[in-house]
């Protein structure tokens, strides 16, 4: 029997990318969970039906039948190592791999992989703006699929890579490898915090010159290779007044992102894309313009003195406590709307800065009520949905106060995803002004 098939696991973003980019290279198969049960949930089934006709689909069953005709079998981030299909391939001797290796295997320009539990895309956003005028291209995590970069001929690719990418990642080695930082995320995915860093190390397997937190010797490369360590390099840190980028200063004024967790974000930006060829100047400009990404830490509008902040991309511990970080002013004067898909976190975490900034602890979604029995806020609402939640948040914020959705979870109990969440909270906050 023939044994040269490659079969992509899931029809996501990721799964489709693969099946254009495969599609004509190699015999395909395609094998989703949800073929069984719910194939009209699949969003790419349709299309996948109508321009790859030649493309078998499968459901995990018949896949299972399938495997001794599959060579490689390409696994979509979303799907975890443990699943049995995986398992069962890799006891086959089947070659495992994900979407960056078919994408290292074909790039011929210098890649750029950033990672860490925060900031990953906020980052590579700068360091695309950083270098702008070079011919980059940006994707990954971020949004669009990695193959997908291919399309167009740049000469330098910027990814932002999760955990999951990283883990099942083999082939090829990046120009620059970054690690902003780690904080506890994803542990339904990881059987340990420990399985998740390693997996985050990767990152550095064979890299060029690698960008890591001083802070935290987690994110540090275990191999001697060139590299700046954000915040203990003397000419590369977040200092008092601004951020030092080889040296230069870049005045806090000057500097268009809020908080200092931004500031170091900008110094890891500047690290890559002045390795990569941008001056000064470009960075300059770029932190002085770049006002962030939509759902992290968005002023989404002023009402009665209340400032209303989006931080909807806030989906764990660390980032929540980040915001509030960010907008305490030293009091109690953060109203953080919180809760969702609590991914098993510990949010005794958040205790400190709960204690340090929050008036009002508003709670939505599966797990919100665990957030209020973990932190024991001075006081704390149960809210029905995102209109009861803004609703509430409005009726106990004061002149000065920021209503902030930080939610510290995932968004699945409710929403698709964090933008879908992060757009209801502002067309909830459009409705209190229109009102
Ligand atoms: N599927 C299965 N079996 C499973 C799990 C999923 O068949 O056990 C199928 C689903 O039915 C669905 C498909 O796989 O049809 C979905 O694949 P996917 O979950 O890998 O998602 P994609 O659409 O391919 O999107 C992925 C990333 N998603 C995840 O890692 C969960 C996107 O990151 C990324 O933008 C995209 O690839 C392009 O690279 C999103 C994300 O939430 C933003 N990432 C996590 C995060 O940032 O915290 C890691
Ligand atoms: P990621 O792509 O890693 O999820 P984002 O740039 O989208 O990162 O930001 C996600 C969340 O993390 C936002 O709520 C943002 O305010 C917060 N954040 C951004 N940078 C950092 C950082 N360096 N440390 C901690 N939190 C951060």
């Amino acid at each position: 029997m023939n044994s040269d098939l490659t079969l992509v696991f899931g029809l996501g973003k990721t799964g489709y990318s693969c099946v254009e980019w495969l599609s004509g290279k190699s015999p395909l198969a395609v094998v989703d969970t949800r073929l069984a049960s719910d194939a009209d949930s699949i969003p790419n089934l349709s299309r996948t039906r109508i321009e790859h006709p030649e493309v078998q689909l499968h459901t995990v069953d018949s896949a299972l039948r399938l495997l001794p005709q599959v060579s490689r079998l390409v696994v979509s981030p979303g799907v975890s190592l443990n699943h049995c299909l995986v398992a069962q391939a890799r006891a086959r001797g089947v070659q495992i791999i994900g979407d960056i290796d078919l994408f290292m295997q074909s790039v011929d320009a210098p890649v750029y992989a950033i990672t860490g539990t925060n900031g990953k895309s906020t980052t590579t956003a700068l360091v695309g703006e950083m270098l702008k005028n070079q011919g980059v291209v940006c994707g990954g995590n971020f949004g669009i699929p990695a193959l997908d970069l291919l399309a167009t001929r740049a000469r330098h690719y910027v990814l932002e890579l999760s955990s999951f990418q990283l883990e099942r990642w083999q082939t090829g080695r990046f120009e620059a490898a970054v690690f902003l930082n780690v904080s506890t995320d994803h542990q339904d995915r990881h059987d340990s915090e420990f399985n998740y860093i390693q997996s985050k190390r990767r990152i550095f397997t064979g890299c060029r010159f690698a960008v890591y937190n001083g802070e935290d010797p987690r994110t540090k490369p275990v191999d001697s290779v060139a590299s700046i360590a954000v915040n203990e390099d003397p000419d590369w840190r977040v200092v008092r007044n601004g951020a030092l980028a080889d040296g230069h200063l870049l005045r806090a004024e000057s500097i268009a992102l809020q908080g200092s967790h931004n500031h170091f974000n900008v110094v890891a930006a500047a690290a890559v894309a002045m390795r990569a060829g941008a001056d000064f100047d470009s960075v300059q400009k770029v932190a002085a313009s770049f006002t962030g990404l939509p759902h992290r830490a968005e002023l989404v509008g002023e009402l009665q003195g209340v400032r209303y902040v989006n931080d909807s991309k806030a989906t764990n511990i660390g980032a929540t406590v980040a915001a509030l970080n960010g907008f305490s002013d030293g009091h109690q004067n953060v109203v953080l709307i919180a809760g969702g898909d609590g991914k098993n976190q510990n949010f005794e975490e958040l205790n400190e800065a709960v204690r340090n900034s929050v008036k009002c602890l508003v709670v939505i979604g599966r797990d919100g009520p665990d957030i209020a029995r973990a932190t024991q806020p001075s006081s704390s609402i149960q809210a029905a949905d995102m209109a009861d939640a803004v609703f509430s948040a409005q009726r106990v914020a004061e002149p000065g106060d920021v209503v902030l959705l930080s939610p510290g979870c995932a968004s699945f109990d409710m929403y698709e995803g964090f933008a879908a969440r992060g757009d209801d909270f502002t067309a909830k906050v459009r409705e209190l002004s229109d009102g």
